[in-house]
């Protein structure tokens, strides 16, 4: 235990009448960098390693820091300290990032809360499976790595029995990051995330410790300044310093009313209880970026084909980001930053418009770009360059940026029938489905799976990829195989990884996406003559074996797989049908007077 850190001293202000329910443990791995590198190159964990962005060295191994070379160091002052230092150019961030969501995937299966900060740091909060685990037999249980102090009196909440499983996890998820992904990690476990983020790097490298309520207003009273606080920026630590209050302690003496003076009386009562080790912010479930974009910024481009350059390398490492991230992107915004010559100001503008889902593939998780989707892309951003630059003007750019800013989701609803048919969004349809009265975002945006297909959203520029107004379409193969009775009489069971074409299928398919890309070559068909060809096409397909109900387009393996409420009302749909082939007036009068029924999902088109 590191001596110098610690004031084994209970807190004078600690109050035994408050709960402390929460079980957080937060994780850093140890100098990230240096280890996703000496995971990809073993020689280089016996020298001392540093990890170089221009001219800085932003992280080192611990062999290195043995010779005092520091996070952020100039590369020539870390030669000085150590003049073996092996270097390794960090600035491609690919397989850090790589890691890290390799980090939090692993994480998630505890099914708790983890809340992602930065690239190696994660807060999850044990609390619940912490309470599973009391129920079970929990005597004489220890702790694993380091107790920050031994309390001075038995909590009676009793978080100290669940600060102990709590760190128990910690050690269990440490040794999971270890073993599948060999990277080592710290770990800090409180019932608050502030004290378990401070605590955390006490014992570095590859340990952990834990803290109880009691000594947390006196382990803050050790930390030389207000801004080792992670809520307390900059602003807030000169606004303090220049008050006098440069320490934590100082800060935990000073009256409430004092600092209420400098600050908002909200911000005062946060900072006097931050001082304190006292924090109720909830560990946040993160989710995946909401956008992904990349930005690169230069001096001055004033010339046309420079930008188109400047977008073509964008582009290119934007989709390797796509690509990982595994979501099909349907939305793209362009942001350029202007600099105005003749004011000496420059100022940002953007613009964005939906693109095609048909543009990208999904392949065992992965998102790629289709052949020509890249050259489409381009053009796409070209024209939103040229909506936001009057090209007969000069103009001189500063910084170019490209982002991803919708993706497709897939609708999880639990009446949706997509749950029933859907596996990849990639694949082609066997069978239509025609969804044109659902309004919802999620369905919407599953629409985007078919070439055919768009979303309809509110972006800017919606008519850069032309699309139809309406109706939002959904398209999907629907072929289901090799299920089991239970699975058949259990719908709720249907494995969705199970509905893919074979070879031969998709062969049939591939043919008749030909036939219809000769027939688009015509001038654009009415709706209703979009309808009949799609119809023509669906029988193509029927190879014989068709069931007494349905109509020929319909699959009889995916129609049996359907639960029997399903099949029972387009059962009685069909026979109200004088023509089971569904006749377009009567496609088009049901779809206007049910705009529920399950039929509209059978409406063939294009
Ligand atoms: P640790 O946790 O003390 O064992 O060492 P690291 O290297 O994990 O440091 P940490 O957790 O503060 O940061 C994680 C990674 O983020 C680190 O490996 C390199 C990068 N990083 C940290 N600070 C900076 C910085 O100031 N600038 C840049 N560009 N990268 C940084
Ligand atoms: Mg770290």
């Amino acid at each position: 235990m590191d001596d110098r850190n610690m004031d084994t001293s209970s807190s004078p202000s600690f109050d035994v009448s408050h709960d402390h329910p929460k079980s957080i443990i937060h994780i850093d791995i140890d100098c990230f960098y240096a280890q996703v590198e000496m995971l990809k190159n073993p020689e280089l964990r016996s020298q001392p390693l540093g990890i170089q962005q221009k001219n800085i060295v932003v992280t080192s191994n611990y062999e290195a820091r043995k010779f005092g070379v520091t996070k952020c160091m100039l590369v020539t002052d870390a030669l000085k300290v150590c003049p073996n230092l092996k270097l390794v150019n960090g600035e491609d961030l690919h397989d850090y990032r790589a890691a890290s969501n390799k980090i939090f995937l692993l994480l998630q299966s505890w099914k708790c809360p983890v809340e992602k900060l930065g690239m190696d740091e994660n807060f999850i909060d044990v609390t619940n499976l912490v309470q599973e685990k009391l129920k079970t037999n929990m005597d004489n249980i220890t702790i694993p790595g380091h107790l920050y102090s031994e309390p001075s009196i038995d909590c009676p909440c009793g978080c100290h029995i669940r600060l102990k499983i709590a760190s128990q996890i910690a050690n269990e998820m440490r040794k999971r990051i270890y073993d599948d992904l060999g990277l080592t990690t710290c770990a800090g476990i409180s019932h608050n995330k502030l004290l378990a983020k401070l605590i955390c790097p006490l014992h570095k490298p590859n340990d952990q410790t834990t803290i109880y309520p009691e000594h947390g207003s006196s382990f803050m009273s050790t930390l030389p300044s207000v801004r080792t606080i992670p809520s307390i920026g900059t602003k807030t630590t000169e606004a303090l310093i220049s008050h006098k209050i440069i320490s934590v302690r100082d800060l935990q003496e000073v009256p409430l009313d004092v600092i209420k003076e400098y600050f908002s009386s909200d911000m005062a009562v946060r900072l006097k209880n931050l001082s304190m080790g006292e924090d109720n912010t909830p560990v946040r479930q993160s989710g995946r970026p909401q956008s992904i974009g990349l930005e690169d910024s230069f001096k001055t481009v004033s010339v046309k084909s420079e930008v188109e350059e400047k977008f073509t390398a964008l582009l290119q490492r934007l989709l390797i980001l796509v690509g990982e991230d595994g979501r099909i992107p349907v939305s793209l915004r362009v942001t350029l930053r202007k600099k105005d010559v003749k004011r000496l100001s420059s100022h940002r503008e953007s613009r964005q418009c939906q693109i095609s889902s048909s543009l990208f593939t999904i392949n065992s998780g992965s998102v790629s770009v289709t052949e020509g989707g890249q050259q489409k892309l381009m053009s796409i951003i070209m024209r939103l360059f040229n909506k936001l630059i009057d090209l007969t003007k000069p103009f001189h750019l500063t910084l170019v940026g490209l982002a991803f800013t919708k993706f497709q989701e897939r609708m999880t609803g639990r009446g949706s029938i997509v749950n029933y048919l859907m596996n990849d969004l990639s694949v082609q349809s066997v069978l239509n489905i025609t969804n044109d009265c659902d309004t919802s975002a999620s369905s919407m945006d599953y629409s985007a799976a078919s070439p055919s297909s768009s979303t309809t959203t509110d972006l800017s520029d919606a008519e850069v990829e032309p699309s139809p107004k309406k109706p939002k379409k959904v398209t999907w193969i629907a072929k289901r195989r090799c299920l089991s009775r239970e699975d058949v009489a259990s719908p709720s069971k249907l494995k969705v990884g199970e509905l893919r074409l074979n070879s031969r299928e998709l062969e049939k398919v591939s043919e008749l996406r030909l036939n219809s890309r000769d027939k688009s070559l015509t001038p654009r068909a009415s709706p209703a003559r979009d309808m009949s060809e799609t119809s023509d096409n669906l029988r193509d397909i029927a190879e014989g074996g068709v069931c007494d109900d349905c109509p020929s387009y319909v699959d009889k393996d995916v129609f049996n797989a359907l639960p029997e409420e399903m099949k029972n009302e387009l059962k009685a749909m069909w026979k109200n049908s004088s023509n089971s082939e569904m006749p377009r007036a009567s496609t088009r009068n049901m779809n206007k007077s049910k705009p529920n029924t399950l039929l509209k999902y059978f409406v063939p088109q294009k």
